[in-house]
C-alpha cells in the first residue's frame, strides 16, 4: 500500500513556496494515495512562538489545506501534538541516531546562525521527529519542497538502522517526492535566498492570504534587473531573481520554464510582471478568499482536525506500540 505522510509548520505566512512546493502537489496526490496532511506545531516550538498565534496559526495551515483543495473526509489533516505517538517514537529513534548524522543537517546550521549554543536542543533534534511523523504512519511516499530533501534522507537513514539494529524490515524506507516547476521558491527580495515564512522583509514573499492588490504590489516591487526577459533558460541562470519569477510563472500556469518564457521573451519585465501579478491572483484570490471564510467559524475547523487526529493515532499508535515491543519496552 503507498500511504503518503506530509506536513506544514504553524509558524505563520503561509506563502506561495509552500503552495507550490508542497501542497498544491498534495491536492494532485490525494486521488490516487492513502494521504496524512499533518499541521505540525511540535515542530514550530523549535523556535520561539507566542501561544495565540501558535493556536491561529495551526487553523490557518488547516484552512489552507482545505481551500487549496484537499478533502478532509479523503484524507486525514491533523496537528502532529494530538497524537502522543509522534514524540514518543521520536525519543526512541533519537537513541539509535548518531550525533554525526543530525551535525551535517545544514537547515539547523542556518537556523541556529552565529550562536550555536544558545540554540535549542529541539531544533538540532528535529530532523528525529520529522522521521518519527514519517515512520509512525509506515508512510512510504513523502512529498516536499527541495529543502527538505536532506531532512528526508535522514529518515530513510534513521528507518534503516532500526530495521538493521533490530534485524528486520519494519520502517519502509519513504521515498522524497520533489516535483513540479517550483521545488524551491526564491525570495521576491533576493534570488539566493528561499521564500520563507520567517524572513523579516513582507516583500519577500507573497502570501497566501494576500489580497490582489497586495499581490499586485509585491510583484511589481520584486527585484529584478534593467535587461529584457531573454529567449532561452540557459540565459537566466546568470539572473537568480529573474528566473525565479519565471519559474513562478510556468508554475502557476502549469506549463514548462521554456514555454513560460517563450511568451515574455525580448519583453521587458514591467510587462511580463503585470501577467505575473494577474495570473498569481486568479490562482492565489480563490484560496485566500475561502481561508478567510473558514477562518471565520473555527468550530469547523477545529472538528475536522479532531477527527483527523482520530483517525491518525489508529494508524500511529498501533506502530509505536510494535515498536515499543520490538525495543523492548514492558507493557505489562
Ligand atoms: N521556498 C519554498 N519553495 C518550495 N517549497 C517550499 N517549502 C517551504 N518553502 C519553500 C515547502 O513547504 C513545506 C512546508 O514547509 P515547512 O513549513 O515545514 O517549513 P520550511 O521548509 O522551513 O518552510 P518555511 O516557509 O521557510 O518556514 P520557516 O520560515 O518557518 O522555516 C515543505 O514541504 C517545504 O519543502
Amino acid at each position: 500500500m503507498n500511504r503518503i505522510f506530509s506536513g506544514v509548520q504553524p509558524t505563520g505566512n503561509l506563502h506561495l513556496g509552500n503552495y507550490l512546493g508542497a501542497i498544491r502537489n498534495w491536492v494532485t496526490l490525494q486521488h490516487d494515495y492513502e494521504c496524512i496532511f499533518c499541521i505540525v506545531d511540535l515542530h514550530a516550538l523549535t523556535l520561539p512562538q507566542d501561544p495565540a498565534e501558535l493556536r491561529a496559526s495551526t487553523r490557518e495551515v488547516a484552512a489552507a489545506y482545505i481551500a487549496a483543495g484537499i478533502d478532509p473526509e479523503r484524507c486525514i489533516i491533523f496537528n502532529q501534538s494530538m497524537v502522543s505517538a509522534h514524540a514518543e517514537l521520536s525519543w526512541l529513534l533519537s537513541c539509535l541516531t548518531p550525533l554525526g548524522w543530525l551535525n551535517r543537517m545544514t537547515q539547523f546550521k542556518e537556523k541556529a546562525g552565529k550562536h550555536r549554543d544558545n540554540a535549542g536542543l529541539g531544533l538540532y533534534a528535529y530532523p528525529v521527529l520529522m522521521a518519527a511523523d514519517i515512520l509512525a504512519y509506515k508512510a512510504t511516499h513523502v512529498p516536499v519542497g527541495e529543502d527538505q530533501k536532506q531532512h528526508l534522507e535522514l529518515a530513510r537513514d534513521i528507518a534503516g538502522a532500526f530495521n538493521r539494529r533490530y534485524e528486520r524490515d519494519f520502517f519502509p524506507l519513504p521515498e522524497p517526492q520533489i516535483f513540479g516547476t517550483a521545488t524551491r521558491v526564491m525570495s521576491l527580495r533576493d534570488g539566493a535566498r528561499k521564500m520563507s515564512k520567517s524572513d523579516t522583509s513582507d516583500y519577500s514573499r507573497i502570501n497566501m492570504t494576500d489580497d490582489s492588490e497586495l499581490i499586485g504590489l509585491k510583484i511589481r516591487r520584486a527585484k529584478t534587473d534593467p535587461e529584457p526577459l531573454p529567449d532561452t533558460i540557459a540565459a537566466l541562470e546568470t539572473r537568480p531573481e529573474a528566473d525565479n519569477l519565471v519559474g513562478i510563472y510556468a508554475a502557476l500556469a502549469g506549463e514548462s520554464r521554456e514555454a513560460a518564457l517563450a511568451r515574455f521573451a525580448g519583453q521587458n519585465f514591467s510587462t511580463f510582471k503585470e501577467a505575473l501579478s494577474a495570473l498569481s491572483v486568479e490562482v492565489l484570490g480563490h484560496i485566500g478568499g475561502e481561508m478567510r471564510r473558514l477562518l471565520a467559524e473555527t468550530g469547523h475547523i477545529d472538528a475536522i482536525l479532531k477527527r483527523g487526529a482520530e483517525r491518525a493515532a489508529a494508524i500511529a499508535m498501533p506502530v509505536l506500540r510494535e515498536v515499543q515491543d520490538i525495543t523492548g519496552l514492558l507493557r505489562p
